[in-house]
């Protein structure tokens, strides 16, 4: 969306919100009793109601919150999707240490790039939810997350006003040869949400390798495959036409939505 759009957005959704306003003012200044006698009366409140849900949305709608469960609600275990152990010599060597040695590249628009390692990452401010993973293939999981708020990683780096997104480079190729590494992407609503995480634990273990060691995506408004495993570098973007084939994900290039909201 270029700004201009982002600006008429704004301006249709005032002009919705006047007219809603307008709308619920009139049944005000007209009085309940006489009106509640009437046999569309009902309809209108009804209708109102749906009006108010589609105005709540616009207002709070990516910031809403992804359902969170309680322990009763884990999965026995959580399966592995997708790449189970990265084909590529350098992950490999990191895992043989333990993760020792990994650190997190965070660069692109940002004012101070730099690199985390796990303990800085594990340092940040952190969020621990128990939530549902839901995969287009049709299986869903229950697994209780812990790992760094992907919003105090940025605040770390300060974005410049140019990003727009941030695109996740993983470990594991998805071709013969170690070539087109697995990535995606979300927008900056994405990336502040409280529930965006850089998760370094499942179910108050170290992350598994099958499930994305040593630190791996949680974008829970959003389905199973927006959940970058094997994370390596973040790259801050005002596009990611230049990356991959130009779609912002290793699936959305295959012909997969960018949006995958659930
Ligand atoms: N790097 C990487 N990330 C990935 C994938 C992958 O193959 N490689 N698969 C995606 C898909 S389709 C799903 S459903 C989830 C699976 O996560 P899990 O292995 O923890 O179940 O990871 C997503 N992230
Ligand atoms: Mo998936």
């Amino acid at each position: 969306m270029s700004d201009r759009d982002e600006r008429n957005g704004m301006r249709s959704r005032r002009r919705f919100l006047a007219r809603t306003g307008a709308l619920l003012g009139a049944i005000g200044v007209a009085g309940c009793d006489r009106l509640s006698q009437t046999e569309w009366f009902p309809r209108i409140l009804d209708s109102a109601e749906r009006l108010n849900e589609r105005v709540a949305k616009l207002v709070t709608g990516r910031k809403a919150m992804a359902q969170e469960y309680g322990p009763a609600d884990l999965s026995p275990t959580f399966r592995s999707n997708g790449t189970a152990e990265p084909d590529n010599a350098e992950y490999a060597a990191l895992a043989r240490n333990g993760f020792a040695d990994y650190a997190l590249d965070v660069g692109g628009l940002v004012t101070s790039p730099r690199r985390f390692t796990l303990a800085e990452l594990r340092a940040l401010p952190s969020r621990t939810q128990i939530t549902r993973h839901d995969c287009v293939e049709g299986w869903s999981a229950i697994g209780k997350w812990q790992g760094a708020r992907l919003s105090a990683l940025l605040r770390a780096v300060q974005p410049t006003p140019a990003a727009r997104y941030v695109v996740f480079h993983c470990a594991d190729p998805m071709e013969e040869g170690g070539e087109s590494p697995y990535y995606e992407s979300i927008d900056m609503d994405d990336a502040y949400h409280e529930q965006t995480l850089l998760a370094y634990a499942l179910n108050d273990r170290p992350l598994p390798i099958a499930n994305g060691a040593p630190i791996r995506l949680r974008v829970e408004r959003q389905l199973g495959y927006k959940h970058a495993k094997y994370v390596m570098r973040v790259e801050l973007v005002e596009s990611f036409a230049h990356i991959g084939q130009g779609r912002g994900g290793y699936w959305e290039d295959q012909g997969y939505q960018w949006y995958a909201g659930i």
